[in-house]
Parts: C-alpha cells; sequence; structure tokens
C-alpha cells in the first residue's frame, strides 16, 4: 500500500490565505517536543502518569489558531480530551506550565500539581476542565452552547473527544441537546478517530463506520477531514466554525488522527511503528513545496528542545503542594 502523505498541494494552500504555514510548524514543533519532554519525565523520576498528544499536532494546532479567546459568552467555550496540549500552545499557553503538571508541582495553574499531565482548564480562555472519564464532556458541552445561544453573538462551544468514547450514552446526548428543533446549538462536535480505545481496535466495536455521521439523523451536518494534514484540517475547520457561527446551528466533524506513542505510559509510551506522522509529512511539505531548508527547520527544534529542557531543570526547583492542602477546590472542602 502507497504510504499516504499530505495530499494538498501548493494551490490550495496559497488559496487558503490564512494559513500561516511557518507559524503552524513553529507550534506543531513545539508540541511534538513538549510531548516528548513529558514522556522522558513519566520514564525518569519526573512524572508518575503520562498521557497526551504526539500524532494529533497538526489537527489540533489549527484549531487552537482558529478559536476566538477570551472569557465569557462572546467568546469560544472549549470542553477538551486529554490530548490536547498542541491546542493549549496554540492559544498561548508556556510549555512550561505543561510540565509544572507533569511534575506535579504548586505552581502548575491547572491543578496546583494535583492532577495528571494534559489535564488543563482556563477560566480566563474559557477552557473547561479536561476530565479523566472520557466522554463526560460531550454531555456537558451543550450546557454552554446553550447559554451562548440565548445570548446571542459569535461565541461557539467547542467540544473533542475520541472515537471510542464516543460508543458512550454522552455522545448521543450532545446530539440530541445540540439538535432539538428550534433550539439547535452553536456547538462544534469534533470525534479525533485514532482508531484505537486504549487496545481495543475501532473495527472491532463500531458498526458505525463514520463516527460523525451518526449526526445525520438529528439534522446536523457532520463531515470528516484528514487530521494529519495541517492545511486540509484548517480549511474544513474554518467552513465548519464559520458556519456554527454564523448559523448558530451544530456542526459535527470527525478527524483521523495518528497515535503515535500508544494510548499512554500505561501502554509504555513507545513510538508505534507504521503510524502516520503529521510532522514527518509537513517538514516533508515544506521542503519541496516552499522550498525550507533542512537546516533551518532542524534549528526550530532544537530550540524548543533547549526551552522544555530549561522548562524542566527550573520546575525540578520548584515546590510541591503542601499536604494540608489536600481538600481544597474538592466538593469536600476541609475533608468533612
Ligand atoms: C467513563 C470512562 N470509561 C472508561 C475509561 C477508561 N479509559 C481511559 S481512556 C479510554 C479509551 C479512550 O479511547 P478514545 O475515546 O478513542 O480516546 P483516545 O484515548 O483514543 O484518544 C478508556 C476506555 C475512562 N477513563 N472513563
Ligand atoms: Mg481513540
Amino acid at each position: 500500500m502507497a504510504k499516504a502523505s499530505i495530499k494538498t498541494s501548493a494551490f490550495e494552500l496559497a488559496k487558503s490565505r490564512q494559513f500561516k504555514a511557518m507559524k503552524v510548524y513553529h507550534n506543531m514543533v513545539k508540541a511534538r517536543v513538549l510531548e516528548q519532554r513529558l514522556i522522558k519525565m513519566s520514564k525518569s523520576e519526573d512524572g508518575f502518569f503520562w498521557i497526551g498528544g504526539p500524532g494529533e499536532e497538526a489537527f489540533n494546532t489549527v484549531l487552537g489558531q482558529l478559536i476566538h479567546k477570551g472569557q465569557g459568552l462572546d467568546y469560544d467555550y472549549m470542553h477538551f480530551h486529554y490530548r490536547q496540549s498542541a491546542t493549549l500552545l496554540a492559544l498561548g499557553m508556556p510549555m512550561i506550565d505543561a510540565i509544572r503538571q507533569m511534575n506535579n508541582k504548586v505552581t502548575d495553574p491547572f491543578s496546583q500539581g494535583r492532577n495528571f499531565v494534559n489535564h488543563f482548564v482556563k477560566k480566563e480562555w474559557n477552557v473547561m476542565p479536561i476530565t479523566s472519564p472520557i466522554e463526560t464532556q460531550y454531555a456537558i458541552a451543550p450546557g454552554t452552547a446553550w447559554a451562548q445561544k440565548r445570548h446571542g453573538g459569535k461565541g461557539i462551544t467547542i467540544v473533542t473527544g475520541g472515537d471510542a468514547g464516543s460508543a458512550e450514552g454522552d455522545f448521543a446526548s450532545c446530539l440530541n441537546f445540540s439538535s432539538r428543533p428550534g433550539m439547535e446549538l452553536p456547538i462544534l462536535i469534533i470525534v479525533t478517530n485514532n482508531q484505537f480505545g486504549i487496545s481495543t481496535p475501532f473495527q472491532q466495536v463500531h458498526g458505525d463506520k463514520i463516527i460523525a455521521k451518526r449526526a445525520e439523523a438529528f439534522g446536523i451536518q457532520w463531515d470528516t477531514v484528514d487530521g494529519n494534514d495541517p492545511i486540509a484540517s484548517y480549511n474544513k475547520l474554518y467552513e465548519a466554525m464559520e458556519y456554527v457561527r454564523f448559523s448558530r446551528r451544530p456542526f459535527c466533524l470527525e478527524a483521523y488522527v495518528s497515535r503515535l506513542h500508544g494510548h499512554s505510559s500505561s501502554s509504555g509510551a513507545a513510538v508505534v511503528e507504521g503510524e502516520r506522522d503529521c510532522l514527518d509529512e509537513f517538514e516533508q511539505f515544506l521542503r519541496t513545496q516552499l522550498m525550507i531548508e533542512k537546516n533551518d527547520l532542524q534549528e526550530i527544534r532544537k530550540q524548543y528542545e533547549q526551552e522544555a529542557l530549561e522548562a524542566l531543570k527550573q520546575v525540578r526547583q520548584e515546590p510541591y503542594p503542601d499536604a494540608s492542602t489536600i481538600y481544597e477546590h474538592t466538593f469536600a472542602q476541609g475533608g468533612n
């Protein structure tokens, strides 16, 4: 079988005028380098558990670039999955903050060292808490979309999750709540299909060949996209987001992505042979279509590797949370 690669031509790239190739590349490399650093931390004494997004950098980077970032109903709300580091970086998260959460330091701005890595939350940017129980975000997301429908304006809600999780009832609830006649919601429902739920292959457990097509039964428009191609992803996301933003109706998009290091540190986090690598493919594209030199690309990577290393050195010096704070920010304040 021929090796799959980016199908977009330079002409199509030129057509999508707002796509900034080097800006996308920078963020993709930064995200890959960050995740590789986090994996190394999980194998040394710098972290306990890793889960993250190597293989989703193309799709998640352009998603982040298209989001209207801000606080409150006039901006986009995000209900994300745990493979979304590239999106947070594209929104402006410093690399060091993810490293702080991985190292369980009190300086971690998302959970003060208490949650797993890649479990972001940021009120100022409308990033709702990422949870370990999968798919719950699909049942919750219509809540912000509903508030935005009533509020008016151009803010939309975006929810992401995996293929396996779409088998849970929360996904059906999301389709149902987003499409009630006369109360259709401004929500972009994204499924990132990496063909696996931990160790269960997609083909063994899904009678539905195209997950997004399930939206059709609810009168929701849907589409699929090659999530390994940042240009195709940009164009498709741009169209889908414009549709939701201006029609105030839902849209369901399924992106086919890779899972380059397996499920998590629980499955070893080793490189998986045979998966498409969006970064390799985009580098190839930049070199052949835009004549960018290999050395220049390598320099960019080195720069982010240095940033990640310096960040780790700094984070190692930072304090852990104090045991006395264990019940803060829980339902059982004070432990009662
Ligand atoms: C409600 C719930 N059920 C089961 C699990 C265990 N679990 C963690 S990740 C995962 C697989 C998720 O697969 P998918 O939705 O395809 O997302 P991916 O990890 O592939 O991105 C499962 C079953 C969980 N965390 N929460
Ligand atoms: Mg999956």
